[in-house]
């Protein structure tokens, strides 16, 4: 695979993008199993306002309420590859004991406080995206996703020239042992790699059309989502479907990471980030197919694991702090409105959630129901994807 060397100073002080949204090309990256980008191509943003820390509850304490699922049938008929939630009032939030169970104190300081909020119901799809339905949206559209189209030097200026070609990030597994604290050891800015060719030039779609469709920035999912007549979900309604009525459990089955001994989800067993590291006790090494796992208690599948995926809240690692302090019960909140990664300060950022086949209880457990994940908007990788929801009219 031919790979443009990532910049040789590696990962500087947060630089950003300023208040453009174009095209950035950038370097995924796995801190803690978020995929964060860091932005090649230069700095020239200003500080944004410091965020508030969010407190943490007492040791020992929870803060997790009974889910009260709104009552009464679905509106109607499911539409095509969906199921119906609910929606309801639900304590949302990993509280600060499953901090522990991430390898990086402190990692999961986001999803704090467990606050409560209401959300109304929805359609939501039942699997990510696949690769055979975001080629149908190209077909119809002719679309072009970010990946695909070559930065160009008047958008930024100050690119080497090696840089300024049309990639996106893949995960590359390393030859051996590395410090899991410098993730350019196995992310690699790859020129050609995108959603037709996930892993990089010579990667194709061949017995790959049910796989969740991977190198997608957010305005491409939006784009899809548009066209199907759907859009993707709140930061609020995902948590809410993804705890599938339960309150308060770890995993979106239940508090036990393999019940009766046996792996839920696609995610990563073994010594992370090496080359034939990834044990397979969960059936897959890297990404599978959509729905190899039953299903929550709501008919979703994969909401742990497999590949994250993109919600339409900004990030901002307060925002939980900020509907608290707010008070009373958070109706169908949007997220914040503006980003904010102290990690990138300049960068703006979406949620992610769900986690990947590359959490590992190593050393990234973001496939924990209730813990967040971040992304830059415009930055793809071959273990990111979505799926949609569809409001009641
Ligand atoms: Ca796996």
């Amino acid at each position: 695979m031919n790979a443009p060397k990532t910049p040789s100073q590696g990962p500087k002080a947060p630089g950003g993008s300023g208040g453009s949204l174009g095209l950035i090309l950038g370097v995924g990256v796995l801190v803690a199993g978020a995929l964060v980008a860091v932005n090649l191509l230069g700095s020239r943003s200003s500080p944004p306002p410091v965020a508030t820390a969010s407190p943490a509850p007492a040791a020992g304490a929870t803060a997790f309420e009974p889910t009260r699922p709104n009552p009464g049938p679905p509106p109607g008929p499911a539409p095509d590859g969906m199921v119906w939630i609910p929606g309801g009032e639900f304590s949302m939030g990993s509280d600060a004991s499953s901090d522990s169970l991430c390898g990086l104190p402190g990692t999961t300081r986001d999803a704090l406080p467990v606050h409560r909020v209401a959300v109304d119901g929805f359609w939501m799809d039942a699997t990510e995206v696949t690769n055979e339905q975001f080629e149908k949206f190209v077909q119809a559209t002719g679309y072009v996703t970010i990946a695909e189209r070559t930065p160009t030097r008047e958008e930024f200026p100050t690119a080497p020239p090696e840089n300024l070609v049309a990639g996106s990030t893949v995960y590359t597994p390393t030859s051996g042992p590395v410090p899991l604290n410098d993730y350019f050891q196995w992310w690699r800015y790859i020129h050609g790699a995108n959603w037709r060719h996930p892993t990089g030039p010579d990667s194709t779609l061949e017995g790959r059309q049910k796989h969740p469709v991977v190198q997608v920035a957010y305005p491409d999912a939006e784009a899809y989502a548009r066209w199907a007549g759907k859009r993707l979900p709140t930061e609020a309604e995902w948590e809410f479907a993804a705890r599938g009525g339960a309150s308060g459990q770890l995993y979106a089955w239940g508090q036990e990471l393999t019940p009766g001994g046996k792996y839920v989800a696609n995610i990563y067993q073994g010594r992370f980030p090496q080359q034939g590291g990834d044990g397979a006790q969960d059936g897959f090494a890297g990404i599978a197919p959509v729905a190899q796992y039953p299903p929550n208690a709501y008919g979703l599948h994969d909401v742990a694991g497999n590949v994250w995926e993109w919600c339409s809240d900004w990030y901002r690692p307060d925002y939980y702090a900020a509907l608290m302090m707010a008070g009373g019960v958070a109706r169908n909140p949007q997220g914040p409105t503006t980003p904010y990664d102290p990690a990138e300060p300049g960068e703006k950022k979406r949620v992610h959630r769900g986690g990947s086949f590359l959490c590992t209880d190593q050393y990234c457990t973001r496939y924990m129901v209730g813990t967040r994940g971040k992304g830059e908007v415009t930055t793809g990788s071959n273990h990111v994807g979505f799926r949609c929801v569809k409001p009641v009219r």
